[in-house]
């Protein structure tokens, strides 16, 4: 039965034969990145139970095995992909400067980056959490890595994917060519391809975004909110549906499987912060637009394409609205009209 299966390992292989000169170096990399999600899928898993099963100083404990769960699911990640020789360097939401491979290992043409624990406010209310990542080529393969180095638009990605810890572990990955998801199958330690060619439907009825933040809104945002809410009585003469689970990867999976409308917009609030949104370019948004992109789908800021920005710094914020094309270009015209 499993002959006719094909594993996550086998599908990065046969990608890779389809490009030109490949040393074999990108699957490498793709394999060992999978390594460290099933490390970290291992030990939310774990780390959920304990938490759902804590009762006396939860809170304690609980903050502080969230805490260390974000420090290690980071650890795991470094540990996976730095001995292999495929890297330059690694860049992480955990970590304020850019992780250069040690000396004693050798650098690769490839750069890293991830949010190792996305969403991890859901740990110790037992849902869904992701890891988030994304490859680039390094520029410069003589020089020492520098931070300039991954300053690069999401235009640029080789590779992105997450790995989603619900109640399946699943990784979702592009090389550019389209999206595949791949399912975990805890008997046999391997991903499975059980949802090949992923594609966002173009049209939808339900929008996530939190709406405990309404009276910071834009106009634009609010508009359209507004006109779902307003459902068939309304402009739309339909009824909408929201969800909001907090846990991006959760959210954007969603998207890829039933459609939808996902916004962390700009507001007065993050304004007020001296932030240019809330969510990381590096780690978050370019992956997160390369995915939706490749599954047919939108990713904007309001007013311009995500993965066009040029990134300013490591740690730099973006507004992200994304997912349904037609919803995300309505989006996309109220911010130009406004
Ligand atoms: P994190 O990287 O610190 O986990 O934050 C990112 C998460 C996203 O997964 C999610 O969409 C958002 O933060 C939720 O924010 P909020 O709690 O403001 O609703
Ligand atoms: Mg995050």
């Amino acid at each position: 039965m499993h002959n006719n299966r094909t594993t996550i390992t086998q599908y990065i292989i046969e990608e890779q034969r389809h490009v030109a000169g490949a040393t074999g170096d990108f699957s490498g990399l793709l394999n060992d990145v999978v390594t460290a999600c099933k490390v970290i899928s291992n030990m939310v898993n774990h780390g959920a139970l304990v938490g759902v099963l804590g009762s006396a100083g939860q809170e304690n404990v609980q903050g502080e095995t969230q805490k260390k769960l974000d420090v290690l699911s980071n650890d795991v990640f470094l540990k996976s992909n730095e001995w292999a020789g495929h890297l330059a360097a690694m860049a992480s939401e955990e970590m304020e400067a850019i992780y250069p491979i040690p000396a004693r290992y050798p650098r690769g043409k490839y750069l890293l980056t991830f949010d190792p624990l996305d969403g991890s406010s859901n740990i110790d209310v037992n849902v869904s959490v992701g890891t988030i990542f994304s490859i680039l080529r390094r520029p410069d393969d003589t020089a020492e890595p520098t931070e300039q180095d991954f300053l690069q638009p999401g235009t640029e990605q080789v590779a992105a994917g997450y790995a989603l810890y619900g109640p399946s572990t699943m990784m979702v990955l592009t090389t550019g060519n389209g999206v595949n998801g791949f399912t975990l199958d805890q008997n046999i330690g391997e991903f499975i391809l059980t949802h090949p060619g992923m594609t966002i439907p173009a049209e939808t009825r339900e929008f996530a975004i939190n709406a405990s933040n309404m009276r910071f809104w834009e106009p634009p945002v609010r508009r359209y909110v507004d006109e779902c809410l307003a459902g068939r009585e309304g402009e739309r003469g339909e009824d909408f549906n929201m969800r909001w689970i907090a846990s991006m990867v959760a959210e954007v999976h969603r998207i890829l499987t039933r459609g939808g409308v996902f916004m962390y917009p700009m507001d007065e609030k993050i304004r007020a912060k001296g932030q240019g949104g809330k969510l990381r370019l590096l780690y978050e948004a370019n992956p997160m637009s390369f995915i939706v992109e490749q599954a047919g789908g939108a990713a904007i800021t309001g007013r311009e394409r995500i993965m066009s920005l040029q990134p300013e710094a490591l740690h730099q914020r973006v507004p992200v609205i994304l997912g349904s094309r037609n919803e995300i270009e309505r989006i996309q015209g109220y911010h130009r009209e406004s």
